[in-house]
């Protein structure tokens, strides 16, 4: 049922590290052109880390563990693409749509395929003023032993609600580097957390022991703050105005995430989308090194 890319082939054949990379990034979350050459400077990022980069979506029905240059291009680029969350697979497959794949949905492709990283921007979660909107990413990351390298969880959410709904899926969270949960655009969203790891030595020996445990079979939230942060102040503005454009504009489900981002990237004049690349090229080194210390 997937179709591997010849590069991805070759690294399972001969058993070398894989990072998993998820799509609707490049097609929901940032604008055209930027999205294409976002999405091959990450795979290059990838390599030049010593792993194989496997960008995960599905074309014209069929699921795609690594994608060639054409069809990566047509991730970034065709208006028919859709967001595919888990429970959208089957669905994308029985009626041969094109799609890209949210965290929830590229976690359980890459665990399908033996993958044991994944890199990400941010997280998704709860969102604010909307108890019942929760990322379908958190309930997928409860139940799929994957480690996703992410800078937090997206700064538009609830980012204290998430931090409990983590906590009661019994995900751990690791800040790399740091105690402070990073705030997607900004360093530190003001929580704390109480795991640090400093190398990618580390996370692997983290790894290696729940296995012989057997004491958790979820994700393992590896938290990578941003360096170079969005302006604080300019944030909290953009983001206020765009929680109130998302209630009048009435947009709900999955286009709530996709708005929001959008929504940053036109009002802060190219300073969120900045920072978001800054955010994903570096959580692909950080995923590429821990997929060689793995
Ligand atoms: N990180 C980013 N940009 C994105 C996403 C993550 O920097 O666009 C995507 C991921 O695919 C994630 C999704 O799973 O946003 C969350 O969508 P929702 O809130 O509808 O679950
Ligand atoms: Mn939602």
């Amino acid at each position: 049922m997937i179709k591997y890319s010849s590069e991805v082939a070759a690294a399972i054949k001969s058993a070398t590290p894989i990072v998993a990379l998820e799509s609707t990034i490049i097609s929901h979350g940032l604008p055209r052109p930027q999205n294409l050459e976002v999405a091959l400077e990450v795979e290059k990022i990838v390599r030049e880390n010593g792993a194989t980069p496997a960008t995960i979506a599905l074309i014209d029905g069929v699921i795609h563990v690594g994608l060639e240059a054409d069809e990566l291009n047509r991730i970034a680029n065709d208006d028919k693409v859709v967001k595919a969350s888990t429970r959208d697979l089957a669905i994308i497959e029985a009626t041969k749509q094109s799609a890209a794949t949210t965290v929830a949905a590229t976690s359980h492709i890459a665990h399908l395929a033996g993958i044991k990283v994944f890199a990400t921007g941010g997280l998704g979660g709860v969102h604010r003023g909307h108890s019942y909107d929760e990322s379908a990413d958190l309930h997928a990351l409860g139940e799929i032993s994957i480690v996703i390298v992410c800078a937090g969880v997206k700064s538009i959410l609830d980012v204290s609600g998430t931090l409990e709904r983590l906590e009661s899926f019994a995900i751990p969270v690791l800040g790399y580097q740091t105690n402070k949960f990073p705030g997607f655009y900004l360093t530190d969203s003001g929580f704390e957390i109480e795991h640090r790891v400093n190398s990618p030595a580390e996370i692997a020996a983290i790894w290696a022991n729940r296995i012989a445990l057997a004491s958790d079979n979820c994700a393992i939230v590896v938290a990578n703050p941003v360096v170079n942060q969005m302006n604080p102040e300019l944030h909290d503005k953009v983001l206020t105005a765009g929680l109130a454009a998302a209630q009048t504009s009435h947009i709900t489900g999955k286009a709530v995430t996709p708005f929001l981002l959008e929504y940053f990237h036109r009002e802060s004049a190219g300073e969120s989308l900045r920072v978001n690349i800054d955010i994903i090229k570096s959580n692909a080194k950080l995923a590429a090194q821990i997929a060689c210390a793995l």
